[in-house]
């Protein structure tokens, strides 16, 4: 089912600007299960949304909106690694000179270790003008878990194996390792206690933290787990939705944002739809702050 239940005139990969691009990979994930089955459950449920984005008044789906096949899960976390990078790469969204002719793929996961070889391919175009945006509740900056290097947990190490930009939002548990070995990562994390005393100030330090380039990787437990109880690893106090779309709508303007991706969402089943749904209306969201220039 194409995101929106769109009509093919409107999901037409080659017209379309933006891609979405279904990952259901879960094999590394250590606690709760679910996240393979989480791109079905945010595009089943996306056929309930309006194409009008209330807020930007814009109708969303004016510039297309295709759904491409799934990315099918490979055998082994590095055998899975390669197959993302080399699926996406063929794909070419960054290809184009400028960035109104450029597609904007969004990546629907699946756990969080679908990232690095997404940003892998992003860092090879955009080079040093490329950051990394990351929501998530976790820092993800072990150097191997259980799984290896490949692990969901290692997830953000491996992505300073392609750029050192990162800035971290909604952070709000990490080991002393992580903490020991990436000590000045923590003047680019962002708490969700911050946020919420100083919300101007803390876009800010998110703002002059990134480069002309952005990609985002949204990691569902970054939110609350009141409004999104469906995910592996819940942490209490989280992020609210008017926070998010403050913060994602403020760095949509100023900075260019190329690609994003949203994981870890394991639905919970039976009329339990809430986390899909926010997912659902996040790409809904990160679609309109990226076409209303
Ligand atoms: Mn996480």
């Amino acid at each position: 089912m194409p995101f929106f239940s769109l009509p093919a005139e409107l999901s037409n990969p080659q017209k379309s600007r933006h891609q979405v691009v279904p990952i259901p990979y879960e094999g590394t994930v250590c606690f709760l299960k679910g996240t393979a089955k989480g791109p079905d459950a945010i595009l089943a449920v996306s056929d309930q949304m309006e194409y009008f984005d209330e807020e930007t008044l814009t109708d969303i789906s004016r510039f297309g909106i295709a759904t491409l096949p799934p990315i099918p899960p490979a055998d082994t976390p590095e055998e899975e690694f390669n197959r993302i990078y080399e699926t996406v790469k063929e794909y070419g969204f960054y290809a184009a000179e400028t960035a109104v002719k450029r597609k904007f793929p969004i990546f629907l996961g699946g756990e969080h270790s679908i990232t690095p070889p997404l940003v892998k391919v992003a860092a090879e175009h955009f080079g040093q003008t490329l950051s990394v945006l990351q929501f998530d509740a976790h820092a993800d900056l072990r150097n191997s878990y259980t799984g290896g290097k490949y692990s969901h947990a290692s997830a953000m190490r491996r992505v300073l194996d392609y750029t050192p930009n990162l800035v971290q939002v909604g952070i709000r548990s990490f080991s002393e390792e992580e903490f020991r070995e990436c000590p000045d990562r923590i003047k680019k994390i962002i708490t969700p206690k911050q946020l919420a005393s100083h919300l101007e100030h803390s876009i800010g330090n998110i703002r002059s933290g990134l480069t002309e380039n952005v990609y985002i990787t949204f990691d569902i437990d970054a939110f609350d787990p009141a409004f999104a109880p469906g995910t592996g690893t819940p942490e209490p106090g989280g992020l609210d939705w008017n926070t998010v779309c403050c913060i994602l709508r403020t760095v949509c303007k100023e900075k260019n944002v190329v690609g994003a991706d949203v994981v870890e969402v394991a639905p919970l089943g039976g009329n339990n739809v809430i986390t899909e749904f926010l997912a659902a209306r996040l790409v809904e969201k990160i679609i309109a702050y990226t076409s209303c220039g």
